[in-house]
């Protein structure tokens, strides 16, 4: 591939590339021993959708942004009004819809798989809500997450709790209009420390299938155990088209919400060339959307996620740098070394001045980061908010 070739073959991929960024990104978080406060963290709707319409005015491919429906519809459909009022003023779009079955009293063992009937009627209620505000926003996708699980074996029983998920799936999935899609996360552990009812792919794809053909797995890359192969499960998912959407993050233990990239760039960059390998074949391809699940309490909020935006532009660019013939020819013939060399000899290369060039003839900061820090936005809200911070400051002791 020329060289023409190849920077060609990176600007139309960026030109595809979009990633949705999650409110709660822009949030005071901590970890479970405290909160650390952050002077110019979002403190309400109005601040995230602005913080996000500042990462967007510096990429330019983050148009959407995740909504958690306790977080910022705490109204529920009552709050879509508002929620439509600032998309028009800052240009954002509400993206995944996300329910909340997990920080209130009645969850403490389980929501949709809790034994009382009572406690599971409220949460699919709440699920039928979030279905409703998808629709009112004109979301694509209701994003679930469920933390149920439990602590000490044989104290709930594990069969019957998935005939209860099932039942409110198939109510949620029956909810759907024909252009939304139920997402289905997993993860092994944690709230749950013995057994979480969605712990996997596996489980995720069962439960999905059971609810329906509009329900389809997501795919956080913090969720796993340490040294799965995550695009071997991206593989099968694209196989089964089952794969609905990602979060994107990195971890080196758990859930650790760290920048994606930061830990083991090359296994994004491996996921993004399944995905890529798969829109190369040019048949028909439900692509996956991608989103930043990540909260950063260390990092500055705007700047961390303006960092992993970039991040993950430069991966899919080198993921897009394989030549898929060439590769193929190499696989075939058992060529182990050149088709090795071959992949990771694209990963090696830097794309970055290409991306520069490829920002500025769409009239974009050519240094995102470097244009945030020119623009003293976070100097701004920094000052406007940090009042309101101090006075929020909490821990959870
Ligand atoms: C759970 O760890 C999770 O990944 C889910 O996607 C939640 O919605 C999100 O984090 C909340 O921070
Ligand atoms: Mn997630």
């Amino acid at each position: 591939m020329s060289n023409d070739q190849a920077k060609e073959r990176v600007f139309r991929a960026l030109d595809d590339f979009a990633i949705a960024i999650p409110s709660w990104g822009f949030a005071n978080t901590g970890t479970r021993f405290g909160k650390f406060v952050q002077a110019a963290a979002a403190t309400n709707i109005e601040e995230k959708f602005a913080d996000a319409a500042e990462v967007h005015r510096l990429t330019g491919v983050t148009p959407t942004m995740a909504l958690h429906v306790l977080w910022d519809l705490p109204n529920g459909v009552a709050d879509a009004p508002k929620i439509r009022a600032l998309e028009a003023k800052t240009g954002i779009r509400a993206g995944s819809i996300n329910p909340n079955l997990f920080q209130e009293a009645e969850y403490k063992y389980g929501s949709i798989c809790n034994p009382s009937a009572e406690v599971r009627e409220k949460a699919t209620a709440h699920l039928l809500t979030s279905v409703e505000i998808g629709k009112a926003l004109g979301s694509a996708e209701v994003s679930l997450w469920l933390s149920d699980g439990s602590n000490y074996p044989g104290s709930q029983s594990i069969r019957r709790r998935i005939g209860w998920m099932k039942e409110a799936l198939a109510k949620t999935h029956a909810a759907l209009a024909p252009g939304q899609t139920l997402l289905v996360e997993y993860k092994p552990f944690e709230p749950a420390f013995y057994h979480t009812d969605i712990a996997d792919w596996g489980m995720a794809l069962e439960i999905a299938r059971s609810a329906g053909p509009q329900a389809k797995v997501l795919v956080d890359t913090g969720h796993h155990y340490q040294g799965t192969n995550i695009e071997q499960i991206v593989a099968w998912l694209i196989e089964l088209d089952a794969l609905g959407s990602f979060h994107f993050n990195d971890r080196k233990y758990a859930d650790d919400d760290l920048t994606l990239g930061s830990i083991d760039p090359y296994q994004i960059f491996r996921i993004f060339h399944e995905i890529l390998f798969e829109k190369s074949k040019g048949g028909v391809f439900n692509a996956p959307t991608f989103m930043i699940d990540q909260s950063h309490n260390l990092k500055g909020k705007v700047e961390a996620m303006v960092q992993t935006v970039v991040t993950a532009q430069e991966l899919y660019a080198k993921a897009a740098l394989v030549d898929h013939a060439a590769l193929a020819e190499l696989q075939d013939s058992c060529s182990l070394v050149d088709a090795e060399e071959a992949f990771r000899g694209v990963f090696w290369q830097d794309v970055r001045p290409w991306l520069a060039e490829w920002r500025e003839a769409r009239g974009l900061p050519a240094h995102p980061l470097a244009a945030l820090r020119e623009g003293g936005y976070v100097e701004r809200i920094t000052e406007e908010r940090k009042e309101k911070n101090t006075a929020g400051a909490s821990s959870y002791a």
